[in-house]
């Protein structure tokens, strides 16, 4: 039987991640874990058991894993690449010290733990099309730091220790349910909110910077099918390269336009996120998680423009 802790699980994965867990493995099998001031509110704090946790804390963390026999975390805390670029001291605390907590306690309790990396653990020396999943990681962000050392520290505790660690490098995720906040490609979030309120949405990342992206609902399966797939067939552990598109935003425009054809957009850059944007791939080699352990994402940019555009006119 999984008990599943989620730290971070009012974030923008975990607080869908949260709600899919416990559906699959039960309600009463799926601890929320959160911060003051980022409680679980509605269904997310009614459906099932909820705790602080605060992955600074570690006393705190341990607590929660005795008590509810903790077999497996989701390490969901993180500081997305733009905020971490903006505070990175506590980007690295809560990326690096964090997850060296989480480690920890995984080996004492012997937990499995899962922790995304991300297209950011890339830079600008890194082959840019078709990315690898074994290349060069130089990144020049905090964030890209965080997440290199951390698929470095995941792999170390599976090698050294036996801790069952796996991750994945998420590329952008676009959802309708929670809000993003500091993200690189948090523009192909915002642009479908201006979409659907018939404003003029200014993209803060210029025409031809293409990124690897990824409906929500792919990327929660993604996290649940390596946690549950077979270890013996595990060649790489931290982390799997997976993407389900890649695009620009002018694509990203087009695709909006198929069902709302007068929507407009202009470009006002963000010099940080375009840096940043700029320092990633353009599109990712995931063939390892589709050998290994099966990866298929089922949303393009068309069948995922369609839902969100109708699930957020129903939210409106
Ligand atoms: C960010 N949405 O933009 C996150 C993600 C690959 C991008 O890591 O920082």
């Amino acid at each position: 039987m999984k008990n599943i802790l989620i730290i971070g699980s009012t974030g923008q994965i975990g607080s869908e991640l949260t709600m899919t867990l416990r559906s699959r493995y039960g309600n009463s099998n799926v601890v929320a874990g959160f911060i003051k001031g980022a409680e679980p509110k509605g269904k997310l704090l009614e459906s099932g058991p909820s705790a602080e946790a605060d992955i600074a804390n570690p006393a705190q963390i341990a607590g929660i894993v005795k008590t509810y026999k903790i077999d497996t975390i989701y390490n969901m805390a993180a500081l997305l690449s733009a905020t971490a670029e903006a505070k990175p001291q506590l980007a690295w605390k809560i990326g690096l010290e964090g997850l060296f907590n989480v480690l920890e306690i995984a080996n004492e309790m012997r937990c499995a733990v899962f922790t995304p990396s991300s297209i950011g653990a890339f830079g600008n020396n890194t082959p840019k099309d078709n990315t690898p999943q074994d290349t060069v990681q130089r990144p020049q962000t905090m964030y890209g730091v965080t997440k290199v050392a951390g698929e470095l520290l995941s792999d170390y505790y599976f090698k050294r220790f036996g801790v069952d660690t796996r991750s994945v490098r998420y590329p952008g995720l676009i959802s309708y349910m929670t809000p993003p906040g500091g993200g690189t490609t948090d523009y192909a979030v915002e642009i479908y909110y201006a979409a659907v309120a018939g404003k003029v949405f200014k993209s803060p990342i210029a025409a031809g910077t293409f990124m690897d992206m990824m409906y929500m609902p792919d990327a929660l399966c993604a996290a649940i099918e390596l946690m549950e797939a077979d270890p013996a067939k595990l060649v790489h552990r931290n982390a799997f390269n997976i993407t389900a598109m890649s695009f620009d935003p002018e694509m990203l425009k087009s695709a909006i336009r198929k069902y709302i054809p007068d929507f407009k957009m202009e470009y006002e850059l963000d010099p940080v996120r375009q840096a940043i944007a700029d320092s990633w791939p353009n599109s990712l080699d995931d063939s390892c998680a589709r050998e290994e352990w099966g990866w298929s994402p089922k949303y393009d940019l068309d069948s995922m423009t369609e839902n969100m555009l109708k699930e957020l006119k129903t939210k409106s």
